[in-house]
């Protein structure tokens, strides 16, 4: 494990190193506890760099076995060579450096590097694991031409992968076999792979828009081939969508993806071998739910994707992560769009997006799209780099249009391929394209925080003239006290009383284009004339822009537009405000002692959307799921009691519920599951709005055995671990929630991959006693604190969605917190670091809880040796 240096890595501080590596040629002698790596890599110093300068290599607990160059072992005064870092003092100018290290495979528990899940050799080098293997410059501007000879034993690695294509195989001596891969494609160090052991293949070919057939690989654990259809499925879709919406075309003979049970991330673009967490590869009906099945199409068109942003177009450096991750979820999200429902899949993003990076936005762990600096790169795979990176090429799009954008993409894949960018080279070319000025915009990537926008309107039916007053400000983050203005897109509408869009004669204030405002100075009077009604305003129609919006709306308008605005997004925003307006109101009263009430108009609009014919099924499911805790903990912003939140939350659902009863009851009983199953939206739309119906039924009367029957006659996993939860969430101890849990647990018990399903949804039943609960269930035989699936299904579960249990009034959900926090980063600081940002927001808590979670995370700050991962995390968020 790499203890804390207190090293702070720094954007400015950037130089190109002083000596390149155009071929890396690596030899695997694979065993379990002392795999032989031999690197042989050619080196050349750079024009320009200094005679004199020494070669100084990364390394990250290596133990070097031989160095020689040329041919010639070095002598112990030619160089130095530390477990992690190895110096050559006096380097030729073009040189053949041959290294062997020896690593323990079966021993790296952080799954960093080369690493054993389930017997399988695999590796994940992302972002610094490369140097856990050989000495390097492990860094992502230095791209090398690789060729990797792999040997193992053939009974117990049968299957022997790595990048590129596959040259040569054969037998050895005593059992023994090898194989050879090339890869064409000069990469860095970060999408090296290796794969070696014994796994079932799935395979399919693709035959690419210029005619080349390529040969696709899923791999997975023996005997469950039969759960990568889909996955399959979805990568050729991938691959189809990219040439369209793209004109990107797949540039090797073979593209495999391997599934592993131990995995940090969810899935890793390594060139033409991609290691997925095999939670986003295998699925069917009986194993998967609906939103698992959306994440495998994703997580597969996701790293599919990045083999032209992040592989062929790399990052000149980890500062640029944004550069491929940004980009990368932008064109996942738009290819799911068009998979499924646009409207359905743009809500869904926002929401998100608003439970991941806005907290993150507005806390202590605050930083730039770009950041300037870190002290430990693991903790940047964050929702601010990945989502909001994703919504700042969005805005790209919505300001330069969609075809100017699409130039601007095809200009930076024709300028840039092969080489290691950065965002001002990413800006550029929609610079030249547009012959737009981005460097207002640019603010996007520099400046952290989530910027708000102040509106109120006024009518003057003497003037017809309407103005909208808008007023900007971007909240002080850590580090940035003083933030610039920013160009912010705003689309938005004028609705007229009958629902359509109003005319206007000219504007002024602002530039108008295509239906956005776009915001630039602090202050904005935007003056629509010729307008003889006063509109209802639509604001950042589509999710524009992500920032937060205080809009001076009159109720009337906000329930019109939650009926008739022709944006679906802007609709369903309309309503969700309601929502939550409702729920602060009601939050408020129950701390003053009174008893939330809810009016009828609210109510009954909840019960018109469920029945609206017209609207897809998944949209009125989405529209019915009521704000989560989290998200009115954020929108009250400061003295925070869960317990008064979730009790609001539950009085509203309990109106809504009995308001609607009747209507509820029918729909629930038309929706009825035939039995036939298809993944496709329109049928997961189906059953999530069923689903929610349950939900809210089961607060009912009679709820908790129409909950109970719900399960019995669940055809598929979705059905029955939604009514699973509705048993364990809102009639925990009662006999049939005993009774579900236990023939679930029967059932799925040597399931792992659906024991997570049955540890999340304990993990996350509210009250006080689930911190109990979850302790025991440390003890159950299908968890392992060695694997992250596991401890993100039960720990990360209950740290990070279940408000009232985490945030037990006592202190003793924190308490078990940090301790559990701890005992796992003895194994994975990476998935330790993670789970500890769940206090993140800890400073928005009322007085007790703060002071509680405060001594928490001191708890885990004052432990030894801690490594640089949660060193990092803890102290940022005490700071
Ligand atoms: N590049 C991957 C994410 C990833 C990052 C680090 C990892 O190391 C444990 C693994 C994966 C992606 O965006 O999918
Ligand atoms: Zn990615």
């Amino acid at each position: 494990m790499r203890t804390d240096t207190g090293q702070v890595f720094k954007l400015e501080d950037y130089r190109p190193s002083d000596f390149s590596i155009p071929q890396t040629g690596l030899t695997f002698r694979l065993s379990p506890d002392a795999t032989r790596v031999t690197a042989v890599l050619t080196i050349e110093r750079r024009d320009g760099a200094a005679a004199s300068a020494p070669l100084v290599l990364d390394g990250d607990g290596l133990l070097l076995k031989r160095i020689a160059i040329d041919g010639r072992e070095l002598a112990p005064a030619d160089y130095l060579a530390t477990p992690d870092q190895l110096t050559i003092l006096k380097p030729p100018a073009r040189f053949e450096l041959l290294l062997e290290t020896e690593i323990a495979p079966a021993s790296n528990e952080a799954l960093m590097g080369l690493y054993r899940s389930s017997n399988v050799y695999c590796t994940q080098c992302e972002a610094e694991g490369f140097r856990r293997i050989t000495y390097f410059l492990d860094r992502p501007d230095i791209l090398s031409v690789y060729t990797v000879r792999i040997e193992a034993r053939l009974d117990e690695a049968p299957l022997l992968l790595s990048n590129g294509n596959p040259v040569e195989s054969g037998a050895l001596a005593d059992g023994w076999h090898y194989a050879r891969w090339h890869d064409p494609f000069p990469k860095p160090s970060y999408l090296f792979a290796l794969v070696a052991g014994n796994l079932g293949q799935v395979a399919d070919s693709f035959v690419t828009m210029s005619g080349r057939k390529v040969e696709l690989g899923i791999y997975v654990e023996p005997g469950k081939e039969g759960l990568a259809g889909y996955a399959m499925d979805a990568l050729k879709r991938s691959m189809q969508w990219d040439e369209q919406a793209f004109g990107r075309e797949y540039d090797l003979d073979v593209f495999n993806i391997v599934a592993v049970s131990d995995f940090n991330m969810g899935a890793m673009e390594n060139k033409g071998l991609n290691i997925f967490n095999d939670k986003y590869v295998l699925a069917d009906r009986e194993t998967a739910t609906d939103a698992d099945f959306a994440n495998i199409e994703a997580i597969i068109a996701h790293e599919y994707f990045h083999n032209w942003t992040g592989n062929r177009i790399t990052c000149r450096d980890w500062f640029q992560l944004c550069l491929k991750e940004g980009l990368t979820v932008f064109r996942d999200h738009e290819f799911s769009a068009d998979q499924r429902s646009r409207a359905v899949k743009r809500i869904a993003e926002v929401r998100t997006l608003r439970a991941h990076q806005f907290p993150e936005d507005q806390g202590p762990l605050a930083h730039p799209v770009r950041p300037r600096r870190y002290r430990e790169i693991n903790n940047f795979y964050t929702a601010t780099v990945y989502e909001k990176g994703s919504e700042v090429v969005r805005m790209i799009r919505t300001i330069l249009g969609a075809e100017t954008f699409r130039a601007g993409m095809d200009l930076y894949f024709e300028r840039h391929d092969g080489e290691a960018a950065t965002i001002e080279d990413f800006l550029k070319v929609f610079e030249d394209v547009s012959g737009r000025d981005l460097s207002q915009f640019a603010l996007w990537y520099h400046q952290a925080g989530t910027p708000n926008l102040t509106v109120s309107s006024t009518h003057n039916p003497a003037t017809r003239e309407f103005t909208l007053e808008i007023e900007q400000s971007v909240p002080p983050t850590p580090s940035e006290s003083r933030k610039r203005l920013m160009h912010i897109p705003l689309a938005f509408g004028l609705v007229g009383a009958g629902g359509e869009p109003v005319a206007y004669g000219g504007v002024e204030g602002a530039a108008v284009e295509d239906g956005v405002i776009h915001i630039r100075k602090r202050r904005h009077m935007v003056r629509f004339s010729g307008v003889d009604e006063r509109p209802a305003v639509s604001l950042n129609r589509g999710f524009s822009a992500p920032i937060t919006l205080s809009v001076e709306q009159k109720a009337d308008d906000q329930f019109f537009l939650a009926g008739h605005d022709s944006d679906a997004f802007a609709r369903w925003q309309a309503f969700n405000t309601l929502l939550t307006d409702a729920l602060i109101a009601a939050f408020r009263q129950i701390l003053g002692g009174a008893k939330p009430a809810f009016s009828a108009r609210l109510t009954g609009l909840a019960g018109k959307i469920a029945g609206d014919e017209t609207l897809e099924p998944a949209y009125r499911a989405l529209a019915l799921s009521l704000p989560g805790e989290a998200d009115i903990a954020r929108d009250i912003g400061r003295t925070i009691d869960p317990d008064a939140i979730f009790a609001a939350r539950e009085t509203l659902a309990l109106a809504i519920a009995r308001a609607n009863q009747d209507a509820f009851a029918n729909l629930y009983g038309r929706l009825a599951d035939d039995g036939r199953f298809s993944p496709d939206a329109a049928n997961a739309g189906r059953r999530a709005l069923r689903n929610i119906l349950l939900d809210y039924l089961s607060l009912l009367p009679g709820g908790a055995s129409l909950a109970a029957r719900h399960f019995e006659a669940a055809t598929n996993m979705t059905d029955r671990a939604a009514a699973l939860t509705v048993l364990a969430h809102r009639h925990d101890g009662s006999p049939e929630a005993v009774k579900a849990l236990a023939g679930f647990e029967a059932r799925y018990g040597a399931d792992p991959l659906v024991m997570d399903k049955w540890f999340q949804i304990q993990a996350s039943v509210p009250g006080p006693r689930t911190v109990d609960t979850v302790r025991e269930l440390i003890g159950h035989a299908s968890f392992s604190m060695a694997n992250p699936n596991r401890v993100r299904s039960l720990v990360g579960t209950f740290s990070s969605a279940n408000q009232t249990g985490f945030h037990r009034a006592d202190g003793e959900g924190y308490r078990f917190f940090a301790q559990t926090v701890l005992e796992v980063e003895k194994r994975n600081p990476q998935v330790a670091a993670r789970l500890a940002t769940a206090l993140r927001s800890w400073r928005s808590l009322e007085p007790g809880r703060q002071a509680k979670a405060r001594e928490a995370l001191l708890a885990i700050a004052g432990a030894e040796n801690l490594s640089a991962d949660l060193r990092d995390i803890v102290e940022r968020t005490l700071a």
